[in-house]
């Protein structure tokens, strides 16, 4: 019996929209979570996908003049196409159009039905009759919607009893069993199931929006945007559908996302899946907002990057290492050109770059070219392979605490104590004297072994460079990531291989 596969999920992006640095991060977040986990021993399941139903999508479509169905192939396939360059590893791209899922929400949507946990009622609410959608008065407050546009419509539709799962969702936070991150954000949605939960709407009529999935029980009506998408989680983990995948990959080990969806994941769909007795994720995890200039970077205010034009100037790589580093998991970061070239230059180009050309020349100077055989085990004690020792035993738990920008820093750390090591014991110096052989033995293995360990360290998040990197010293990457953190791992008498500037300066934009 194979064991549990870990189950990671970004959230299903909308197709109104062209990839963008916000949607880029969770999406290299999971990325390098999966890469991580693979390295650690585990099997993983790594999905990602599109939301293509609904209002949004259908209303983007009539404005390019094309077939819901047209465009959102095209605007799917935009992910798929910023995404391979990007290095994504994931195992499943789903599209809430796919057959298969709309048999999953239709066969949900049929047993809920049939159990009285939907029921036809009507809804009442302001529509906005020349955007067609109904506000909410807290949409009209916040936006300050004109209200000569509002129209006071009562119409019949179908409801999920969301409400009733209220008390089974709060004991499932308290008791930790559903587990959200960060602390503030499940004090977020314990406050929020505080008050009455109401029932869900989950229909529309045809007449209006046609953009869904039909209604088994009701041919007249489609459903709504969260309960088609929200169901693309078991869809794509094979639920209804292949019973051996399904045992193996749900529940969902983490759900990743920005804390705008975070009621939805925390509330909504636990709901949806007590109806349904299937069992809850375990863990969701909501991370904070790119700023650009101190505001949300989205497409209505018009500030978005591009993730691609980083990735072409800087390399993909690059553009995947600011991302994890300068986010702190669970609070907002300003993504700017500035912070970027500071890393870039600072963390890649003095740190590891450096390192490496320094490890390989001197190798090349001093050592025939050949890793030397240290006099020492090891190359001896060093500020370096006490942080090699240290960081192999903090890694697989930050990994699991999500906390990858600690990663990252620990890395750096390990390349600073790396060049720290170089001017202390300047083995230019000691390769002048000829009874000093040891000394520099000692000293290049010891180098040569700190970029080792932080090139397999940092494997899952530059996942080409790193591989570079290890090649300039003869080294294939290895499979596993807890041996080859080993101290002691680089094999004397191995050949380096001198190659190009890891990190090549970019050049400032003119002004
Ligand atoms: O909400 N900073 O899709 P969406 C950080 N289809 N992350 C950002 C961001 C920013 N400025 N902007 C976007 C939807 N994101 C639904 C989801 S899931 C069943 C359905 C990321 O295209 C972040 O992960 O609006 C956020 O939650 C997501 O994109 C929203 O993507």
């Amino acid at each position: 019996m194979p064991g549990k596969a870990f189950y990671v999920t970004t959230p299903i992006y909308y197709v109104n929209d062209a990839p963008h640095i916000g949607t880029a991060y969770t999406t290299v977040l999971a990325d390098v979570i999966a890469r991580y986990r693979r390295a650690l021993g585990d099997d993983v399941w790594f999905l990602t996908g599109t939301d293509e139903h609904g209002q949004k999508a259908a209303e983007a479509a009539e404005k390019r003049g094309l077939t819901p169905r047209a465009h959102c192939d095209e605007l799917s396939q935009r992910f798929r196409d910023t995404w391979a360059p990007l290095q994504i590893s994931y195992d499943v791209f789903i599209r809430t159009t796919e057959p298969r899922h709309l048999r999953v929400v239709q066969a949900v949507l049929d047993d809920l039905w049939k159990r009285g946990e939907i029921y036809r009622g009507t809804y009442e609410g302001w529509y906005h009759v020349s955007d067609e959608i109904f506000v909410t008065e807290k949409e009209i407050e916040e936006k300050a919607i004109d209200r000569s546009k509002l129209r006071r419509i009562s119409e019949d539709n179908y409801f999920f009893r969301m409400g009733r799962q209220r008390d089974a969702i709060r004991e499932a936070v308290v008791s930790g069993r559903l587990e959200i991150r960060p602390a503030s954000r499940r004090n977020e949605v314990l406050g929020f199931l505080e008050k009455d939960l109401g029932d869900l709407c989950i229909s529309r009529p045809k007449s209006r929006l046609s953009w869904g999935v039909e209604l088994p029980f009701d041919r007249d009506y489609v459903t709504y945007v969260w309960f088609d998408a929200l169901l693309n989680y078991v869809t794509g983990a094979g639920y209804l559908q292949d019973d051996a995948t399904f045992a193996r990959t749900w529940p969902a080990d983490v759900h990743l996302m920005g804390k705008d969806i975070l009621t939805t994941h925390s509330v909504y769909w636990p709901a949806m899946l007590l109806a349904a007795g299937i069992p809850l994720p375990r863990r969701i995890l909501a991370h904070g907002w790119w700023l650009v200039g101190g505001t949300k970077m989205s497409k209505s205010i018009g500030n978005v990057v591009d993730p691609l034009s980083y990735a072409t100037k800087f390399g993909v790589d690059a553009l995947r290492w600011y991302l994890v580093r300068e986010m702190v998991v669970g609070q907002d970061a300003e993504f700017s050109d500035e912070r970027f070239r500071a890393r870039y230059d600072g963390d890649l180009g003095n740190e590891w770059g450096n390192l490496l050309s320094r490890a390989v020349n001197m190798i090349g100077r001093f050592g025939g070219g050949k890793v030397p055989s240290p006099a020492l085990e090891h190359g001896g004690p060093s500020e370096p392979r006490t942080a090699a020792a240290a960081l192999l035993d903090t890694l697989p738990g930050l990994v699991d605490d999500v906390a990858l920008h600690r990663v990252g820093e620990a890395a750096m750390d390990l390349l600073r104590a790396g060049n720290r090591h170089v001017d202390l014991t300047q083995p230019w110096k000691a390769a002048k004297d000829p009874a000093k052989g040891s000394v520099v033995a000692d000293a290049l293995y010891t180098i040569a072994e700190t970029v080792r360990v932080a090139s397999e360290v940092l494997r899952p998040i530059l996942p080409t460079k790193a591989t570079d990197a290890l090649a300039q010293l003869g080294v294939t990457p290895s499979g596993d990531l807890r041996a080859a953190l080993r101290w002691g791992g680089l094999v004397p008498g191995t050949a380096v291989v001198p190659g190009p500037v890891l990190f090549p300066r970019v050049d400032p934009p003119a002004r």
